[in-house]
């Protein structure tokens, strides 16, 4: 897990995580972070992100992949206590340009609480 200790001050979730931008957190612990996002496109949408600064789904690696095999922990306990297990929900990393990712530190969105739409996966 050597990316752990990374920061980058110019990042928006890295900002999130240190407290320097407010947050309606949901988990925390010495290896992520989850909150709700600020644009819901689901009556429950929270994002998990890594403390450290990894910069998307391409970045993963022999390095960090025990942090991220946490992060779904993390996600499936969220889930839960948010009473998403029964219905099912999304899990969603949107990586680069194509796929419209917006925010270049690692994140899962968890989309839950209603029927979907089919497609997209
Ligand atoms: P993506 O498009 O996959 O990179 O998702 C980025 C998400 O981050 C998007 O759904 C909106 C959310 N977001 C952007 N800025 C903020 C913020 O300042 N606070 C919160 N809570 N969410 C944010």
């Amino acid at each position: 897990m050597s990316d752990v200790l990374n920061f980058d001050e110019t990042c928006l979730f890295c900002k999130i995580i240190k407290g320097d931008i407010p947050s309606a957190k949901v988990y925390e612990d010495a290896l992520c972070y989850a909150f709700r996002d600020i644009n819901p496109q689901a009556p429950t949408h929270i994002l998990v992100v890594p403390k450290a600064h990894i910069r998307s789904v391409a970045e993963i690696s022999a390095n960090n992949e025990a942090l991220v095999g946490h992060m779904f922990t993390v996600i499936a306990k969220i889930a839960r206590e948010e009473g998403l297990e029964e219905g099912g929900y999304r899990v969603v990393s949107n990586c680069g340009p194509d796929a419209c990712q917006s925010v270049p530190h690692l994140h899962f969105h968890i989309l839950g609480g209603a029927k979907m739409a089919e497609g997209m996966a």
